[in-house]
């Protein structure tokens, strides 16, 4: 029984890999010093995890941005809008686009918070592996030089094609499995690359078979590796999926020549007992029994039952992780303000390579060999740790049950007219203003004791004071406070609602050279105290215009943390939404009449089995609507979403009832409006009327445009003019022209509208 893991975080202990890539874009490295941290980081990789006893050690699961744009550029999938660029620049130039140059669109991973670049194919791409240069070939090389012999990772050929997206210029019929015959022929020759650089074996990746596939793709993935095994001198194929089961795709691997197969035995226990029998008997079957998404210790003497029960079944068993270590933080050794409690419990990257070398050692040498370990292990995972239960939020809860619906929209939607007086088309923003080197300071000074609290909290209400006669000065209708007091929102949150727990150092790539650091949702969450009260009302205290409060819902608070497992989502996702319940009566208490509860991860979390999806929908739903319900008929509830792809989940976003739903669109051209309409969706609705995640400054006339595309689907008094996401990555430089030219527009198409009364 051997040890292997998917996959390493690639960013370094102190964020080498984000000082470097940034310095290099700011000019301050240079191309070598960039590719010098880039190598030190790979091979401290190798080293770490030779030392500590993994047998199998991957390479090529580095990348300076993204690992699926890696690929693109590796088969030579590149548009042509990038024809004049090479090496780094035109690397960048994909993941970020120039002046020139729009880059390739980013989204989410599969179910995680980490976003890849999306490939571009159409019918006259062409794929070849350059002979000379092939990364994958480079880097097996790289670690060979070291000593260190690894087995290359690979992008799988269909998860590629599924993940792309067909250029905006290939015809509508094209697919971009259509081109799966040529792109397996670019793997075939990279496999004959690696065989001749000494590579034994290779790591194919398809986490998407741990999505519902249909019997054409499954039948194309069979074709595919049937083709691949046919390579003369190649390396053993190991195709890796991961981030649930595979079910009806592991017969189908298994009647392919690959010799192995990796599997997720965490998300996709279920494939444990599919083992037996599927034909594995003459292939290396990695039991992925480590989770690579969580935090958390993992139950030793269950996973050892587990590939004890593999053992009779296949060929070889290996044991290793779910997936690649890339979704945690690198090394809790790294913390040193953990709750002594939570502490124990858990285990970061560098943590659960020592899990897999010890079940390693427990199958090879007997459970008595390492009986010390093991039973060490189980005392700190087990440990009872305060804080956990809190029988007050609990009682609450049943109590409460899914709270009582608010009367219907159209009657809500009266009382609110009549209360808020707001013109046809109001104009509002979702929250953030731009986060200034100044604020930034602000907040760090007060983190590190530089200022007292006073100090901090004065500097504050100044910025609230000129983002507010800012937007009173630009015409809004709605107004927002700002939020200068946040770095990340759900940290923000976390940090002030008992059962999270926050780190210093566990930093996880979300994309490019941006981190987050999830916080750890460890114990029952209740609200010691108000979190967003004082802020709010102070904004209020300075104008006549009314302010949104701005919250983060239950789905994203969920989402962006590492969760207990210890419990339902359901039930977690119930203890977070009574908080912001609490917190919202408090808001309404203090004469707040907008409050907006943001869910911008709803679709994030939606299951990668379409059989599993209503059950998801369900709490979700219920999470905010039990957050969302306790408020008064005049209080108007918004909602926010963003970076979703909509159609899957239209229907949800009925369901939330909320009064008003913002959503990304500016990119769409406003299809979701009518999206939404068809699907009986008749609140308010605002349809981002331009990018922000762009600095381009969008003219009046192409926001009236928007506007006017949008009335075509929702009525004036129902349409919301808001930009299409929060404004805190954007300068004031492009964020205060951009919302001048929005209030225009809105008076513009307001005047020619809305009917004279
Ligand atoms: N918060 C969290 N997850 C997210 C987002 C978020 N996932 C999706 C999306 N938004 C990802 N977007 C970003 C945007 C910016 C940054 C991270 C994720 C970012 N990070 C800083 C960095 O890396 O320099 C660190 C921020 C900090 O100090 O906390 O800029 O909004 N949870
Ligand atoms: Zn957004």
């Amino acid at each position: 029984v051997k040890t292997t893991v998917l996959g390493y975080p690639r960013i370094g202990a102190r964020r080498e890999l984000k000082r470097a890539t940034e310095g290099y874009w700011s000019g301050r490295i240079d191309a070598t010093a960039l590719r010098d941290t880039a190598a030190r980081l790979r091979r401290d990789t190798w080293e770490t995890l030779r030392a500590a006893g993994i047998d199998v050690i991957p390479s090529h699961t580095f990348s300076l941005y993204d690992h699926v744009l890696d690929h693109a550029v590796l088969f030579g999938a590149i548009p042509d809008r990038f024809a004049g660029l090479a090496g780094l620049d035109r690397y960048f130039a994909m993941a970020r686009g120039t002046e020139d140059v729009r880059p390739l669109e980013m989204t989410k991973w599969f179910d995680t918070n980490y976003h890849y670049l999306v490939p571009e194919l159409g019918p006259d791409t062409t794929f070849t592996v350059d002979r000379a240069q092939a990364a994958p070939v480079r880097e097996f090389r790289e670690a060979a030089a070291a000593g260190i012999d690894t087995r290359p990772v690979l992008l799988g050929p269909l998860t590629f094609l599924l993940l792309a997206k067909p250029a905006v210029d290939a015809p509508k019929d094209f697919r971009p499995l259509d081109l799966l015959g040529p792109l397996t022929e670019a793997y075939a020759d990279l496999l004959e690359q690696l065989g001749a650089a000494g590579a034994t074996w290779v790591q194919l990746d398809e986490p998407a078979l741990a999505a519902d596939r249909t019997p054409e793709e499954l039948a194309a993935v069979g074709a595919a590796y049937d083709r691949l095994g046919a390579v003369p001198n190649r390396p053993k194929l190991m195709v890796a999926t991961y981030f649930g089961p595979i079910g009806e795709a592991l017969p189908v691997l298994a009647r392919t020549p690959v010799e192995g197969v990796a599997l997720d035995l965490v998300a996709g226990a279920a494939d444990a007992d599919r083992v037996i029998g599927a034909g594995l008997s003459d292939k290396t079957v990695v039991a992925g029994l480590v989770d690579g998404r969580n935090v958390w210790r993992t139950d030793l003497p269950r996973a050892l039952a587990t590939a004890g029960s593999l053992l009779g079944s296949v060929g070889e068993l290996m044991v290793g992780t779910s997936c690649s270590l890339l979704h945690v933080p690198l090394d809790l050794d790294l913390e040193d303000d953990l709750p002594p409690g939570v502490r124990g419990q858990l285990a970061f990257a560098r943590q659960k390579v020592d899990e897999v070398v010890l079940l390693g050692r427990a199958l090879r040498e007997g459970r008595q060999a390492v009986e010390r370990e093991l039973s060490e292990a189980e005392a700190q995972r087990t440990a009872a740790s305060s804080g956990v239960v809190d029988s007050g939020v609990r009682a609450r809860l049943a109590s409460l049950g899914q709270g009582t619906p608010r009367p219907d929209y159209a009657e809500r939607a009266r009382t609110q007219a009549t209360a808020g007086r707001l013109p046809a088309l109001p104009t509002t923003t979702l929250g953030s203003f731009p986060q200034t080197a100044e604020i930034r300071r602000t907040r760090a000074d007060f983190r590190a004791g530089r200022i007292d609290e006073p100090t901090y909290r004065a500097r504050m209400r100044a910025e609230i004071d000129a983002v507010i006669a800012l937007q009173e000065d630009i015409g809004l209708d709605v107004l927002v406070h700002g939020e200068p007091e946040r770095n990340d929102m759900v940290q923000y949150f976390a940090e002030r609602l008992a059962g999270f727990a926050s780190t210093t150092n566990g930093w996880v790539q979300s994309y490019g050279t941006r981190y987050v650091r999830p916080p750890i949702l460890y114990g029952d969450v209740a609200r010691p105290e108000a979190m967003t009260v004082e802020w709010t009302t102070y904004a209020q205290s300075r104008t006549s215009h009314p302010v949104k409060g701005m919250l983060t819902g239950p789905v994203t608070m969920l989402a962006w943390s590492f969760v207990r497992d210890d419990q339902p989502l359901a039930e977690t996702a119930a203890q977070v939404a009574l908080a912001l319940r609490d917190e919202i009566h408090d808001l309404e208490s203090a004469g707040i009449r907008f409050i907006q509860v943001d869910e911008p991860a709803l679709r994030e979390l939606l299951p990668l089995h379409v059989a599993d999806q209503p059950a998801y929908v369900e709490w979700a739903v219920a999470a905010f609507r039990l957050a969302t319900s306790g408020v008064a008929d005049h209080t108007q509830i918004h909602s926010h979403m963003c970076y979703s792809e909509f159609g899957e989940i239209v229907d949800t976003i009925g369901a939330l009832d909320a009064d008003v739903t913002s959503v990304e669109a500016a990119r769409s051209r406003m299809e979701l409006v009518g999206d939404l309409a068809r699907a009986g969706y008749r609140r308010g609705i605002g349809p981002g009327v331009y990018d922000i995640h762009s600095p381009r400054v969008p003219s009046v006339e192409e926001i009236e445009e928007s506007l006017r595309l949008a009335l075509e689907a929702v009525p004036p008094d129902r349409l919301w003019v808001n930009p299409d996401c929060g404004l805190k990555t954007r300068g004031y430089a492009e964020a205060e022209p951009a919302l001048r030219n929005m209030v225009e527009a809105a008076r513009r198409v307001r005047d020619t509208a809305t009917p004279d009364p």
